[in-house]
């Protein structure tokens, strides 16, 4: 805190100046970046060691995932750093807009909601002084760009996100180490990312790990001139962390991915038991004692048998091991979905990572000595989950739905043979990157009404409650309006489109998904623009419905679903007759900062999963907090956000997971298509010539009403929750015309916010699951 502004000015001029030969006018945006990088991390070198100091000690978490979606890290850092403002002044002094660090690529190490949860997560434990730090991977290449091509394709690209440098870490060599597969040994070598805690000194840790060879060249092969094989060693190793699998909730069992998930275990125990035994010396036995270990699903539960590996290598039984193994760790799931869960067959593991196997064998042997009706290893393959709920001390779901779900189906045997295991720790976002960062305008208002700064203590926020009056309404209607101005800026520039920013804007940004039901919100679009051209609308508020979503590269229905989207944009966008009254945009590449545009101005957010799927939703939070109401199912936090906010203030509709479960074996959706002619006519739109129509979009429409050789027609019950959505969308477009009693639900929802922090949320992880204390300053 207190950090000199002018210092790190100056600091940035020198970088440019002798790292480039520029002026701070001269420099182009990414020269900037670089050099203002560089002198951020000079500015907070002190308070960085500083923490590491106060902690090593005391008690502490760690948190290990395969996936960090940290986004821009410029204006959050210096935002942290509570210098974003002044810095931006002392550079316009200068001819200098910071605005130009727009054009700097996000760092996308995550897919989607549990990537960014991370982040949110190491953000919170930094701004709260809880001793917590990431473990990670450095992937080469993040998750791809996305643009659509002619068709309305998704098209990928690689995301190079480094290629003009890093400053954001520090390479350190000297805590390099090794991980070793049957065929070769490499060099795990660690990347730093500082995470600076708002308004504390505070400064924690992510540390990322990259692969190496040990030998970069192959001398032999080199003087044969053969220079192919000279770099086989070193691409081999550099392969493992290559590149991010852009999978999202389906799981897809593949050598390479169990190198990754290998390499992040093993790198991770070996630091921390090197960093335990010069803290607490050679013996191991107290290690659980000071450590606590928070697996992030099960992409690095690896680290169980590896962590017993490691001790028994230091001279402990496989009893102690285990012991120690199953104090040190906790496991948060984040589906239900079957698909999901990762199940590693026994041959293609064994060979890969051969001792992992055999512990796991052991562990499952043990397993089933005590409990008979419980396994991890069947029919050849290992049950990932499982084995983390077994050798583990905490098992916890996302959001209260979803944690009640694990106990009553997904892990029902489980639960009962450890009840006491089962928690539920609901998710949050930070609000300094998700309010403060993306929405200063709304931020101010707030601060000024309730006297002073509530985005470290957003339980505050609530006091902005009994406040709320017509004046405070046209206040905050007018900031939703800026915003959108300010998006439809963005709009413009990124995909040549110019929007009214007096429509409402009805906002679906997630991953492409079937049981995200995004063709739902399509599918209601045509209905409404039908009935738009025959008049039956009258009293339509013109709306944007806005979406952006990658699919996995692989996932061709969802690819359909894009094209879908994208093909019935432009058959509405080209229509003059409901041209006042409606538009369709999917935006190309959404990405964390574009989720920073997106989400302080919209006024509709849409959360229309069937109930029981979605583990939670961040995307959710996120919205609410920047005050669009709801248009959701009672699924994932969505529960909790109506329950803060109330019912009344949000838009609802849909079968409950009980309702769901109760008609699952008789539903029959052709049954409803025949009965409703409005669905059916948006329904056939799939398959007729309204829009230009292909095979897999033939696909999407065969899957909702014939269902296919693995699924029941629809299985995500789009057609059953169909009439309710319709119903609660033409609600919130009517109430929408009486702008302050719908801007009164909007503050309302801003106003109900504070269970959404994830500072709560992390204190929670401290305090019931890793027992570890706020660091003192
Ligand atoms: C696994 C194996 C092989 C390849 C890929 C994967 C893989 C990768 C990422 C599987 C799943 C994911 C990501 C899952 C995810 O983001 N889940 C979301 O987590 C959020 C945070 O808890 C929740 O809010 C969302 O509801 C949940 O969908």
């Amino acid at each position: 805190m207190n950090y000199d502004c002018l210092s790190i000015l100056k600091w940035t001029e020198a970088q440019l100046k002798y790292t480039h030969d520029v002026s701070l006018q001269e420099a182009t945006p990414q020269e900037l970046h670089e050099a203002l990088g560089q002198a951020v991390m000079m500015a907070i070198s002190d308070n960085w060691n500083n923490s590491k100091h106060t902690r090593m000690h005391s008690r502490k978490a760690y948190y290990i995932s395969a996936e960090y979606l940290i986004g821009r890290l410029v204006y959050s850092n210096m935002y942290n750093m509570g210098i974003l403002d002044e810095m931006k002044q002392l550079f316009a002094e200068r001819g200098v807009d910071l605005a130009i660090l727009e054009d700097i690529e996000d760092a996308a190490l995550g897919n989607g909601g549990l990537g960014r949860l991370a982040a949110c997560f190491l953000d919170s434990a930094a701004s709260t002084n809880i001793p917590l730090s990431g473990y990670g991977l450095r992937y080469r290449f993040g998750l791809f760009k996305q643009k659509f091509d002619q068709n309305g394709s998704q098209v990928e690209a690689a995301d190079d996100w480094a290629k003009y440098g890093d400053p954001w870490s520090y390479r350190r060599y000297n805590h390099t180490v090794k991980v070793s597969f049957p065929d070769h040994t490499v060099l795990a070598v660690p990347y730093d990312v500082p995470v600076i805690g708002y308004g504390t000194k505070n400064v924690g840790t992510l540390r990322l790990w990259q692969c190496e060879a040990e030998e970069e060249l192959d001398f032999g092969a080199f003087n044969d001139q053969d220079y192919l094989r000279a770099l086989t060693q070193k691409n081999k190793a550099e392969d493992i962390t290559r590149v991010l699998y852009p999978n999202d909730s389906t799981w897809e069992g593949k050598r390479l991915r169990i190198k990754q998930q290998y390499v992040l275990s093993s790198a991770s125990l070996q630091d921390m038991i090197r960093t335990y035994k010069s803290a607490h010396g050679k013996d191991l036995s107290h290690f659980a004692d000071f450590y606590a270990v928070q697996l992030n699903d099960t992409h690095p539960a690896m680290s169980i048998p590896e962590l017993i590996r490691l001790l028994m290598l230091e001279g402990m039984n496989f009893e102690q091991s285990f012991n120690i193994a199953q104090k040190t760790f906790s496991y948060t799931n984040h589906t239900v979905m079957g698909e999901a869960l990762e199940k590693w067959n026994l041959e293609l593991m064994a060979s890969v990572v051969p001792e992992i196997v055999d512990i796991i064998l052991r562990i499952d042997a043990k397993l089933k000595s005590e409990h008979p009706e419980l396994f991890i290893v069947r029919d050849n393959t290992a049950h990932m989950a499982n084995l983390s709920v077994y050798v583990g001390t905490y098992v916890n779901g996302v959001a209260e739905i979803h944690s009640q779900i694990l106990k009553d189906d997904v892990f029902h045997q489980w639960y009962n043979a450890f009840p006491e295991r089962f928690q539920n720790k609901t998710n949050g976002v930070t609000p300094r990157r998700w309010m403060g960062l993306c929405n200063p305008e709304l931020t101010q208002m707030i601060k000024y009404r309730i006297g002073g700064d509530f985005l470290n203590d957003l339980d505050k926020i609530g006091k902005l409650k009994p406040m709320i009056d017509d004046d405070m309404v046209r206040q905050f209607n007018a900031i939703k309006h800026q915003k959108k101005e300010q998006l439809c800026q963005v709009l413009q520039k990124q995909e040549g489109i110019s929007l009214n920013p007096d429509f409402i804007f009805d906002v679906q940004v997630k991953r492409l998904h079937e049981y995200k039901r995004q063709l739902l919100n399509a599918l209601s679009i045509m209905d409404i623009y039908f009935r738009l051209k025959n008049g039956e609308l009258p009293d339509f508020q013109p709306t944007v419905y806005l979406f952006g979503a990658k699919s996995a590269p692989g996932y061709q229905r969802a690819k359909a679903v894009i094209r879908y989207i994208n093909r019935i944009a432009f058959l509405i966008n080209n229509d003059p007759a409901v041209s006042d009254k409606l538009k369709v945009i999917f935006v190309q590449n959404y990405n964390c900062s574009y989720a920073e545009h997106i989400i302080p101005a919209a006024d509709i957010s849409e959360q229309i999963s069937p109930a029981g799927t979605e583990a939670s939703g961040t995307g959710n939070m996120k919205l609410m907090l920047n005050g669009a109401v709801t248009l959701g199912t009672l699924d994932g936090a969505n529960v909790e956000i109506v329950k803060e906010a109330g019912m009344e203030n949000n838009y609802i509709f849909g079968a409950t997971v009980q309702q769901i479960n109760e008609c699952r074996d008789s539903y029959y959706p052709r049954g409803i298509y025949d009965a409703d002619y409005h669905l059916r006519r948006a329904i056939d739109t799939l398959v007729d010539s309204t829009v230009p129509t292909d095979d897999n979009q033939r696909d999407l429409y065969h899957a909702l009403l014939d269902g296919t050789h693995w699924h029941k027609a629809d299985h995500y019950f789009l057609l059953l929750d169909y009439a309710s959505y319709l119903d609660a969308k033409l609600r919130a477009n009517r109430d929408y015309a009486d702008r302050l009693n719908f801007g009164r639900k909007c503050l309302m929802n801003v106003a109900s916010g504070a269970k959404f922090s994830s500072d709560r949320t992390i204190r929670q992880y401290a305090e019931e699951i890793w027992h570890i204390e706020p660091t003192k300053y």
